[in-house]
């Protein structure tokens, strides 16, 4: 007997980009617009459970503005719909299920993500929700589908792991939490054929040199401690993919899309050596491009050597600070020395390198803050970015401050909290000081007459060229 199979609408949220970027239309070139891949895994595993031709994914990222998106509402009547939300993203999410509720009304709607995981009681208290699932998503969407759908008659709401729902009585109930997915290579590859086309993004000038890229996520978990990091979807606990496995979602890339350079987006990409050596020899027969973001106590010379050989072509350290007191305070188990290092190394070994720096978080002031740009400037990598920190739930720093008394309501904080919005400041630094701490920062970093002179010798084709305008363009908001 066929089983009754509900249509599934995906949906990544509208993200304002004029919000983000302001006035100036230089910043659009330079956002990373890239793929929602939590939506394209969960949209493959309900294709392999039967699903297919029943699920669609609509990223909003790629100019789907709320009227748009209500107008597909009015049209397509989806039996549910899947949300994935950052906190960032959550006012959006919040906005998206208040016109899902208008316009399409018998929908159920499941939020997902690293906001509902790390805060999923709060998420489902706005009333807009049917379902938050906590975590990674592949089993549990299967598993509430199916029970959506009535196709699995033996298990209750209550025995699937890793939700929160309200009861008949509106109590807002939370299950066991769901053990990680042990076997990666078990995980269906994310239906990127639901997407708009890959000319619809385009990732940060800084991070490519060819182009179509794709990004690609090859384990998950880490076993780090940063205190200011979210590690609530994929824990703490290393899980890797095979080679084979990740060499089989590139090859289909390269047949389908022509994919010419990779990024490895996962958080410690040569945490396992030897299979960092296995990728470098597949890469090379492939002849790709690509970069990675990695730790610096996890890299060495001939590790560095062999990625370059291989065709990778920047490695990104989070460096976090110039100061030993904030590394330790941020339990990034790395220190100033360690950095170095690692930036030497990497430049040694003919890579490009960016940095990644953290400012703004308890315990740092002015001077320590001073610090860390000088750091920057005195090692002279390829990129420095100088993010500003907010307490993201899901984090120790989150729990600490609240715990402190400090609270935060993000269901209002708009696109804006990636960018210009401030959260949090350290005692003692105003947010006019740290606004202007951080432009500064920026210009101090970019404006040097060596640096720019380097990156100018760097130039070798076009699209080198017109990465380098499009960065400079942006940074000084021309
Ligand atoms: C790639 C990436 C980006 C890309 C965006 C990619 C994109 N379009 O999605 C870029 C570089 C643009 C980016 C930007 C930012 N990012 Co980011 N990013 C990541 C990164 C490294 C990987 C994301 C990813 O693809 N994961 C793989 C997929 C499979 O995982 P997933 O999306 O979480 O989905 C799984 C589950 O969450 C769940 N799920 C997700 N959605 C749904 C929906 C439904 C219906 C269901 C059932 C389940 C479900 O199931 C999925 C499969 O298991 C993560 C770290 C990480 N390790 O995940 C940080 C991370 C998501 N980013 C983070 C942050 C803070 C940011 C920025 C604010 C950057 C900054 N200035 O610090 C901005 C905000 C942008 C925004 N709009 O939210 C935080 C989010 C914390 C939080 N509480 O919100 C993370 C977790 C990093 C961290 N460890 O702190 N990011
Ligand atoms: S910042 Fe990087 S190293 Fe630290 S816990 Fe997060 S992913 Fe791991």
């Amino acid at each position: 007997m066929d089983k009754k199979r509900s249509t599934v609408l995906l949906i990544s949220p509208p993200f304002d980009e004029e919000e983000i970027v302001g006035e100036t239309k230089s910043m659009k070139k330079v956002m990373n617009l890239i793929p929602p891949l939590g939506l394209c895994y969960i949209a493959s595993c309900l294709e392999k459970k039967g699903y297919r031709g029943k699920v669609r994914i609509i990223d909003c990222q790629t100019g789907v503005s709320f009227e748009k998106l209500q107008s597909i509402f009015e049209k397509e009547k989806a039996d549910v719909v899947g949300i994935t939300c950052t906190t960032p993203s959550f006012e959006s999410a919040l906005q998206t299920g208040k016109k899902i509720k208008e316009y399409m009304p018998k929908a159920a709607i499941i939020i997902g993500g690293p906001h509902a995981t790390a805060l999923p009681e709060y998420t489902m208290g706005f009333g807009l929700f049917d379902y938050a699932v906590i975590g990674e998503g592949e089993e549990t969407i299967v598993e509430l589908m199916n029970y959506i759908d009535g196709s699995n008659t033996h298990q209750k709401l209550s025995e699937i792991k890793g939700i929160v729902y309200k009861d008949k009585n509106g109590k807002i109930v939370k299950t066991p939490l769901r053990p990680f997915i042990k076997d990666l290579n078990a995980i269906p590859l994310p239906a990127r054929h639901l997407l708009p086309p890959p000319s619809e993004y385009h990732p940060t000038p800084a991070s490519y040199r060819k182009l179509p890229q794709i990004h690609i996520m090859t384990s998950r978990g880490c076993p780090s401690q940063c205190t200011f990091c979210d590690r609530a979807v994929f824990g703490t606990r290393y899980r890797e993919r095979s080679v084979k496995n990740i060499m089989k979602e590139i090859d289909e890339t390269i047949k389908k899309y022509g994919v010419k350079d990779v990024k490895f987006f996962d958080d410690t990409f040569t945490i396992n050596r030897k299979r960092l050596f296995e990728i470098c020899k597949e890469m090379k027969k492939r002849n790709l491009k690509w970069c990675c973001l990695t730790k610096v106590n996890l890299v060495d010379y001939e590790m560095l050597r062999m990625m370059k050989k291989s065709g990778c072509y920047q490695v990104l350290f989070g460096i976090e600070s110039g100061d030993d007191r904030i590394l330790k305070l941020l339990k990034k188990g790395t220190t100033v020395e360690q950095n170095e290092r690692a930036i030497r190394l990497a430049k040694k070994a003919g890579l490009n390198v960016r940095c990644d720096f953290i400012v703004g978080t308890p315990g740092q002031t002015m001077e320590s803050m001073q610090k860390t740009v000088d750091f920057a400037v005195k090692m002279n990598p390829d990129f420095a970015h100088f993010n500003k920190f907010t307490p993201y739930p899901g984090t120790e720093m989150y729990k600490a401050l609240e715990s402190q008394g400090y609270k935060f309501d993000f269901s209002k904080t708009h696109s804006q909290l990636d960018h210009s919005m401030v959260m949090y400041l350290p005692p003692g630094i105003n947010k006019e000081e740290y606004s202007k701490f951080l432009d500064e920062a920026f210009k101090r970093f970019y404006l040097r007459p060596r640096y720019i002179l380097r990156q100018i010798m760097q130039i070798r084709t076009l699209q080198d060229l017109k990465r380098l305008t499009d960065g400079f363009f942006a940074i000084f908001k021309l």
